[in-house]
C-alpha cells in the first residue's frame, strides 16, 4: 500500500495546458482533484447532472495550482475545485453548484429552485462549511496529510483534541440532521449529501470509521452512495485505495 501511495505522490501528472487538451471543445472547464473533497462533491453532482465540461484535472500534490500560470490564468485563490465558463472565473464549490443551477445545468431535485426548498439545502450547505467541512478537513490533514509532507506525527493530545471537534460535528449529523429523515435535508438525496458524504469519506484517509459511532450516518452513507452511483466510487476511487478500505471492506 504505502509503494503505491509513493509512486502515486510522486507520479508525473499531464501539464495543465494538456489534461486540457482541446479534444473536444467545450466552454465550460471544470478544475479539479478526486482527492480534495469539495472537488468530488461537483464531479459527482456534474455527472448526475449530465454538465458537459473540459476535463481539466490538477494534481495538488505537486503543486500544479501554485504556479503563476494558475493564479493568473485559472483560479487567483489557487484552490480547487474551480471553473473557467466561457471565459467567466469562478472559484468556490456552493458558489459554482448555485452559479450552475442558476444557468438551468443542476437538475431541481439536487438543488432546489423553489426558495423555500432550495433554503433548506442550503441551510445544510452554509451550515457544513464551517463545522463539519472544517474539523473533518483539519483532522485528514494533520493525521493524514502533514506527516506524509513533514515525517512528524501529531501527538496524541492533539490527535484526542481534533477526534473530540470533529465527532460534536458528526453528533449533530447523526442526531439532528438525520434525526427524522433519510437524507439530510428531508427524504431526498440534495447536493447537501454530496457535500457532506464528501467530506465524511476523507476521514477514512486517517483510519477513522465513522460507522463504529454512528449508526444513521453509517446508513445514510449507504444511501447516498446507491443514489450517486457509479459516480461515486468513481470519485473516491483514490480514497479507497490509499486508505485500503473499499466501501464495503471491513475497516
Ligand atoms: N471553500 C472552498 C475550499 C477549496 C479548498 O480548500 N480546496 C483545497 C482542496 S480541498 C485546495 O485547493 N487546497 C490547495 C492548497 O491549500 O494549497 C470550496 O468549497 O471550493
Amino acid at each position: 500500500m504505502l509503494n503505491w501511495l509513493c509512486k502515486w505522490f510522486h507520479s508525473d501528472s499531464r501539464a495543465l495546458s494538456d489534461s486540457c487538451g482541446p479534444k473536444v471543445k467545450m466552454s465550460l472547464r471544470f478544475y479539479y482533484d478526486l482527492m480534495s473533497q469539495p472537488s468530488r462533491a461537483l464531479y459527482i453532482i456534474f455527472k448526475i447532472s449530465n454538465v458537459q465540461y473540459q476535463d481539466c484535472p490538477v494534481a495538488l500534490r505537486k503543486g500544479e495550482h501554485l504556479t503563476e500560470e494558475f493564479k493568473e490564468n485559472i483560479n487567483r485563490f489557487q484552490r480547487v475545485p474551480c471553473i473557467i465558463d466561457d471565459g467567466y472565473k469562478l472559484a468556490e464549490s456552493i458558489a459554482i453548484l448555485r452559479y450552475l443551477s442558476a444557468k438551468g445545468k443542476i437538475p431541481e431535485h439536487l438543488y432546489p429552485k423553489y426558495f423555500v426548498e432550495q433554503a433548506r439545502v442550503d441551510e445544510f450547505l452554509e451550515w457544513h462549511h464551517i463545522t463539519l467541512r472544517v474539523t473533518c478537513s483539519l483532522f485528514f490533514r494533520t493525521i493524514w496529510m502533514d506527516p506524509l509532507l513533514t515525517g512528524v506525527r501529531p501527538s496524541n493530545e492533539k490527535i484526542q483534541h481534533l477526534t473530540q471537534h470533529m465527532e460534536a460535528n458528526l453528533d449533530i449529523v447523526e442526531n439532528v440532521w438525520l434525526q427524522k429523515t433519510d437524507f439530510l435535508t428531508g427524504q431526498r438525496l440534495t447536493a447537501a449529501d454530496i457535500f457532506a458524504a464528501c467530506e465524511i469519506e476523507q476521514i477514512r484517509l486517517a483510519d477513522y470509521d465513522v460507522r463504529i459511532k454512528y449508526p444513521k450516518i453509517k446508513a445514510w452513507l449507504k444511501r447516498v452512495r446507491a443514489g450517486c452511483n457509479p459516480h461515486y466510487d468513481n470519485a473516491h476511487q483514490y480514497v479507497y485505495k490509499i486508505s485500503g478500505t473499499a466501501p464495503h471492506a471491513k475497516l
